[in-house]
């Protein structure tokens, strides 16, 4: 017996730095209507969707950083989406900047959520690999401040069971990494969502930057293979504020394959019917983990950060 999961990947254009939060959020409502209206009851919205991506700037003033982050979730004004997935009975993962204090500490992170189709939040992430820098680099039309701005997720790579399945998530520079998608296939994972944010220019070589798009796919179909998941990955993309990022929003199934991808630079919604037993040829076979994997022989993978060659 099949189990189905329709899902949407609700890829999103640019969020221009005067765009309220209001302004925002009714975007978010429009497609996640347009998925409903398509038989979903899934939709993945990107990394850091509520706001423009602010990490491109040096901001100093601290309340005007404070403004691009979420104090509660949900808030004022984003409680009419999960009012709207309730109603419509549609579940959703929001990336967006979370703001929490603690011991009167503020604490940042780059955070998603998993909300039920009842609105609901049964699953939360805080992104452990945060790419860029802390210190603005000099030669860049935009900084990529991330490190600056958050902190590292503390909670590693959880998964939740919802959706008739084992779903986890992952945020942008994550899906680059074999560890992240390994960790929640040890969990049984059936599902990563993922958002992102990727700019071009990154990379600064222009050989390198040209492959910006073939790397993003490359990383989310080697990871839904090798862990026999699907893996739903969804760009914020176009040029916003004079820095274009990248589009391509794709839903990958468990054999690596691209079932859907958007062709737009805009809010364009994707979807496709994801059967969560489509990994169980995988799972049982070629990476059946238990029968094949060598964990004695991997301990550099957590003992050791950095690659040290032997000595000449
Ligand atoms: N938001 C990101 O994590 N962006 C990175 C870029 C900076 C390389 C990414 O992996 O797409």
């Amino acid at each position: 017996m099949p189990r189905y999961v329709m899902t949407a990947s609700a890829q999103m254009g640019p969020i221009a730095k005067s765009e309220t939060r209001k302004d925002t959020v009714r975007r978010l409502i429009e497609m996640m209507r347009e998925a409903k209206g398509r038989g979903c009851e899934l939709v993945v919205f990107p990394e850091l969707a509520l706001t423009t991506f602010f990490p491109r700037w040096l901001i100093e003033d601290e309340a005007e950083l404070d403004s691009y982050y979420e104090r509660e979730m949900p808030g004022p004004e984003t409680r009419p989406l999960f009012e709207e997935a309730a109603r419509l009975g549609i579940g959703f993962y929001l990336g967006y900047a979370e703001l929490t204090v603690i011991d009167g500490v503020k604490r940042r992170f780059n955070t998603a959520i998993l909300v039920d189709q009842t609105g609901t939040i049964i699953g939360s992430y805080r992104k452990v690999h945060l790419p860029g820098h802390a210190e603005p680099q000099p030669g860049r039309d935009f900084q990529h401040l991330e490190k600056r701005y958050f902190e590292p997720g503390d909670m590693g790579f959880p998964v939740y069971r919802g959706f008739g399945g084992v779903m986890g998530m992952a945020i942008c520079n994550d899906r680059r990494w074999p560890e992240t998608y390994r960790v929640m296939g040890l969990q049984g994972v059936e599902m990563v969502m993922l958002g992102y944010n990727t700019p071009f220019g990154h990379a600064l070589e222009p050989a390198a930057d040209a492959l910006t798009l073939f790397h993003n796919h490359l990383s989310m179909q080697a990871g839904a293979y090798q862990n026999a998941t699907w893996v739903v990955g969804t760009a914020k993309c176009g040029n916003e504020e004079g820095s274009v990022m990248g589009g391509q929003s794709v839903i990958v199934a468990p054999s690596g394959e691209i079932v859907a991808q958007a062709i737009t630079m805009e809010d364009e919604v994707i979807t496709a019917k994801c059967d969560l037993d489509a990994g169980r040829i995988y799972r049982e076979t070629v990476f059946n983990f238990e029968i094949h994997r060598r964990p004695e022989h991997y301990g550099l993978i957590v003992e050791r950060t950095g690659a040290i060659p032997p000595a000449e």
